[in-house]
């Protein structure tokens, strides 16, 4: 496959204003003799052009500065680290704010398609937006690196000189015990960190909204939803419209996954029709359910291979996972990683020091720059999640020689999906062509497989909904600080059907336990992304000439595939996001039909073990 020879390309973005992948905020810092240069006095089309080339150049030289400073602060966690790079965030990020307000000058002119593209990106680029009053613009961006770093230094330490950490202590209780005590004591101690952040909190959502409202946007929820090429209601509709399409798949599973709980833990610790308790699912949010897989297997069909186990007997080291991961795509056709990759990522959760552990693919310079930052433990999940991470690496490759704004996913769903669309080809086949299974399990193993995937990607739809379902309401004052608790765990119950283990209230701040609130991520694109990567996996799988059931298709190796592949990762964000979709799946809509496909046999087989229970909560 061809791969386009990387240019110039930003990316980082600022873990505590952008997370995940970090590529997204391009802003440029514009001196006072800059801006009088920029300044569109004139108006004509030739005009914007040279605006708008002008402003790529300068948003370039500032978002790597603010990914350098972002890079060395998410790994050395410090005051002042996290000055520095507060410092070179504001200034990414004002100068974003007064090209856009340039850019007004523009409105009412017919203009070159691409170039009235990057105007609107220009507009919808942050996902923090800086009020003009300078005092303000600093606050903001101080307390979004504060909030992130007291995320990543958080410890719970149950008594004086014994501390745990979420990764790995927390996360391997959450994952491993099955006694509700020790659960509730993890679930209880890393949840109760995050009660100071309340405070900084609602005035990040004051001065967050009051910077939005500058550039025009009804909050800063508004300008979240405005990034889909259709308007923020629209946005919100088309949301309610996927979860539909996906919620008797989730109540199925809710259903059965409650009813093998009861039986383990009892009816006094999981009612048989109510939300269950949010500690007893494997995860310290709840968000996948894939650990607690062994409580749930089915007793004629379970697979019978456990990857965690596999991987540690054959003492497979932290970058050997990020190997398995690059071959796979350089199995597809892509190039593979560059040395400074390897010599570069944060692969090991260092002793000495604190980290943002938080797994992220950056690509600091814009150019050839990618790097993981992950602090990997040797888990059959983390196998997934390096994949999920190269998946953003090798995107963000792709589309670099794009001009600078439309380096970018074609929405952020799409960034999301892809490393996942690789993972969902890690069939027990293909761990069987890379030697680490002897043989694979016969179909008539596939119910426990399914189950084992469903508990990872249907238990989390509601979860990828229920973050933003409540950000988008604190951001509009629907949600007033003093409801902030109450009505995270209303939503919670509602969408996911879980309660909290213990009673709380409103002197807990329980949403900022998740990393994507204490950060500033937005999150809704992993639900999108969780849908998304169906469709492109089906897709796939038919340019791969695949004719088996869904769930047994890998692309491992089929460069028609890859070929695919690379040609929507390289459209960046030049177009509209259906246009990128039809590329790959011929289809200009997100559609639930695929992942729906794909856990049919499922489906029908909970239908069967859900007889007479009760569903709902
Ligand atoms: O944050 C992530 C990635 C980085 S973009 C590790 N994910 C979400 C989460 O951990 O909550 C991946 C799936 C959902
Ligand atoms: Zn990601």
């Amino acid at each position: 496959m061809p791969n386009p020879s990387p240019r110039l390309t930003p990316s980082a973005l600022p873990p505590a204003l952008t997370p995940s992948y970090n590529v997204s905020m391009h802003r440029l810092y514009i001196s006072a003799l800059a801006l009088c240069l920029l300044a569109p006095a004139a108006t004509s089309p030739r005009d914007a052009s040279k605006f708008i080339d002008d402003a790529e150049a300068r948003l370039l030289t500032l978002s790597v500065e603010s990914s350098r400073a972002d890079w060395v602060k998410s790994n050395f966690i410090t005051s002042d680290t996290e000055f520095l790079a507060a410092h070179a965030d504001e200034r990414l990020i004002n100068a974003t704010v007064d090209l856009v307000k340039q850019s007004a000058h523009f409105d009412k002119m017919q203009l070159p398609d691409d170039v009235a593209r990057k105007i609107k990106l220009l507009k919808l680029s942050l996902n923090l937006a800086t009020p003009a009053d300078p005092r303000e613009s600093e606050q903001l961006t101080r307390i979004v690196a504060s909030m992130g770093g007291a995320y990543g230094r958080a410890k719970y330490c149950p008594e004086p000189g014994r501390c745990l950490e979420l990764e790995p202590d927390l996360t391997r209780i959450m994952a491993n015990s099955r006694n509700p005590t020790d659960l509730l004591d993890a679930w209880r101690g890393w949840h109760d960190t995050a009660a100071p952040m309340r405070k900084d909190y609602v005035r990040y959502v004051e001065l967050a909204n009051k910077g939005a409202r500058e550039l025009g946007f009804a909050d800063d929820g508004a300008m979240w939803r405005s990034k889909y090429d259709m308007s923020p209601e629209a946005f919100a509709k088309e949301t309610g419209r996927l979860w539909e399409q996906v919620r008797p798949l989730y109540l199925a599973l809710h259903t059965y996954v409650r009813k093998k709980l009861r039986e383990t833990y009892g009816e006094q610790v999981v009612p048989r029709n109510g939300p269950i308790p949010a500690h007893l699912l494997g995860n310290m949010w709840a968000q996948t359910w894939d650990n607690i897989y062994p409580l749930l297997a089915p007793k004629d069909a379970d697979p019978g291979f456990d990857l965690t186990r596999i991987l540690r007997e054959r003492n497979t080291g932290p970058l050997d996972m990020a190997r398995y991961g690059e071959r796979f795509f350089t199995s597809l056709g892509f190039d593979p990683l560059p040395k400074t990759f390897w010599e570069r990522s944060l692969f090991v959760k260092p002793r000495d020091r604190d980290v943002v552990c938080h797994a992220s693919a950056w690509d600091v310079d814009s150019a050839d720059d990618l790097r993981l930052k992950m602090c990997i433990d040797i888990t059959g999940e983390d196998f997934d999640v390096i994949h999920h991470e190269l998946g953003h690496n090798f995107y963000q490759r792709a589309y670099n020689h794009q001009p600078f704004l439309f380096r970018e996913s074609a929405h952020d769903g799409f960034h999301e999906a892809v490393g996942d669309t690789i993972a969902l080809s890690v069939t027990p086949d293909y761990l069987v062509k890379i030697g680490l299974l002897h043989q694979a399990p016969d179909a008539s193993k596939d119910i426990g497989l399914l189950l084992r995937k469903a508990l990872e990607k249907i238990a989390f739809l509601p979860f990828g909904l229920v973050i933003d379902q409540w950000r988008w309401k604190v951001f509009s004052g629907e949600i007033p600080p003093e409801k902030y608790n109450q009505t995270w765990w209303e939503l919670r119950r509602k969408y996911q059907g879980v309660a909290p283990p213990v009673a709380r209230g409103e002197n807990d701040f329980d949403p900022a336990a998740k990393y994507h609130v204490a950060a500033n991520t937005p999150y809704m694109r992993y639900f999108l992304a969780d849908i998304l990567q169906f469709q492109f996996h089906r897709a796939l799988a038919q340019a791969a000439g695949c004719t088996q059931p869904l769930n047994r298709c890998s692309i491992f190796d089929n460069k028609e595939a890859g070929r695919k592949l690379n040609a929507m990762l390289a459209m960046g964000q030049s177009r509209p996001w259906p246009d990128a979709l039809e590329a790959l799946t011929g289809q200009r809509q997100m559609d639930a039909t695929a992942i729906r496909e794909y856990f049919a046999p499922l489906e029908k087989w909970l239908a069967e073990q859900n007889k007479g229970e009760p569903t709902g909560w």
